[in-house]
């Protein structure tokens, strides 16, 4: 017999996977955004006073007067996203609101596209795609001392945040011949450094001055908010890169688009932005810059698998159990 309980209200922020958006309708009464544009702060409040459960994404910032406004229906913040910076998560918790993510099901398609910012800077594959179409195949042709880029087989990474999504980095790194250094709150697991051959720095200044390559793989927390500061951007060799696909706030823009341009450090790829969609124009303007609107997980079947978790997570909690991905465990 089917059931005849009422089905949670789910209000889902962004076009979702025509795949995921089905399961969703099938299992809940679902509120879709077929069309795709971002919600406001005024319809993100009137989603939390109707919906059960509400499936923001990086674009949304479910902050304290959105949570301060929502019903008592609203039970569960389910992130389509790994990042949990968009949700005030004091306010959620002091509201018993439960928060979950979407961690594991990116950190591959991350650590990829951070290689491939790796690779990218030093090697100039922007200027030198750019160049050829500029040129609409009008190219002079080969010469031995133009278009020259920097090695990366031998160079060293400095590593920022050595979770899932930064041991993934490091082990394509290894594979490129590079040498893996890193700074995270934790030393990590013996046979994780022994497999790395890395090297641990408890003072991130220290690791910072001697690195060839730095990537940005933390999360933004209130911790990490700049913490490559004007200050340590500026202990950086002039001929350190430095790959961000983590969250646009860890590293003061303003100062690194100034160093690029001052070149005090030698280029940067970037995937994230502080002031996103906002991009500074001096970076986009760089050609020591290879700039991507956050793609970093765009893949069709990560895309899939964060929907799955979403509904595993929605689920789990609607038939009475703990979802398997909360951000802060301790509440339920
Ligand atoms: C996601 C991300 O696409 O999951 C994250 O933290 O940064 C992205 O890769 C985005 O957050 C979706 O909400």
């Amino acid at each position: 017999m089917p059931s005849t309980a009422r089905k949670p209200k789910v209000v889902v922020t962004r076009k979702l996977p025509d795949i995921v958006e089905t399961r969703m309708r099938e299992l809940f009464e679902t509120q879709l955004n077929i069309a795709d544009t971002p919600m406001s702060q005024a319809a993100l409040i009137e989603a939390a006073k109707t919906a059960n459960v509400l499936v923001p994404t990086v674009t949304d910032k479910i902050d304290r007067s959105v949570l301060a406004q929502a019903g008592p229906q609203l039970k569960l913040i389910a992130n389509f996203g790994t990042g949990v910076d968009n949700v005030d998560l004091d306010t959620a918790r002091n509201r018993s609101i439960i928060v979950t993510n979407t961690p594991g099901v990116l950190t591959e398609d991350t650590a990829d596209m951070t290689m491939a910012l790796i690779l990218a800077v030093p090697r100039r594959l922007a200027e030198g795609t750019a160049y050829l179409k500029e040129q609409n195949a009008a190219w002079g042709g080969w010469s031995p001392t133009w278009m020259l880029g920097n090695r990366i087989y031998g160079k060293r990474l400095g590593i920022i945040g050595m979770g899932r999504i930064g041991t993934a980095v490091a082990r394509r790194a290894r594979a490129f011949g590079l040498q893996i250094h890193y700074h995270n709150r934790r030393r990590v697991a013996e046979e994780i450094e022994q497999e790395l051959e890395a090297t641990y720095w408890e003072s991130l200044d220290q690791m910072l001055a001697r690195m060839d390559i730095i990537s940005v793989n933390c999360p933004h927390t209130p911790a990490t908010y700049h913490l490559l500061s004007a200050r340590r951007l500026n202990l950086l060799k002039p001929t350190t890169f430095i790959v961000n696909t983590a969250r646009g706030e860890v590293i003061d823009e303003n100062e690194l688009s100034r160093l690029i341009e001052a070149e005090k450090i030698a280029g940067a790829g970037l995937d994230v932005f502080e002031h996103e969609p906002a991009v500074n124009p001096k970076l986009l303007s760089s050609s020591r810059v290879v700039a991507l609107p956050h793609m970093g997980s765009s893949t069709i079947e990560g895309r899939v698998d964060m929907g799955e978790k979403v509904i595993i997570n929605i689920k789990t909690f609607m038939d009475g159990h703990a979802p398997p991905d909360r951000v802060f465990p301790a509440m339920f």
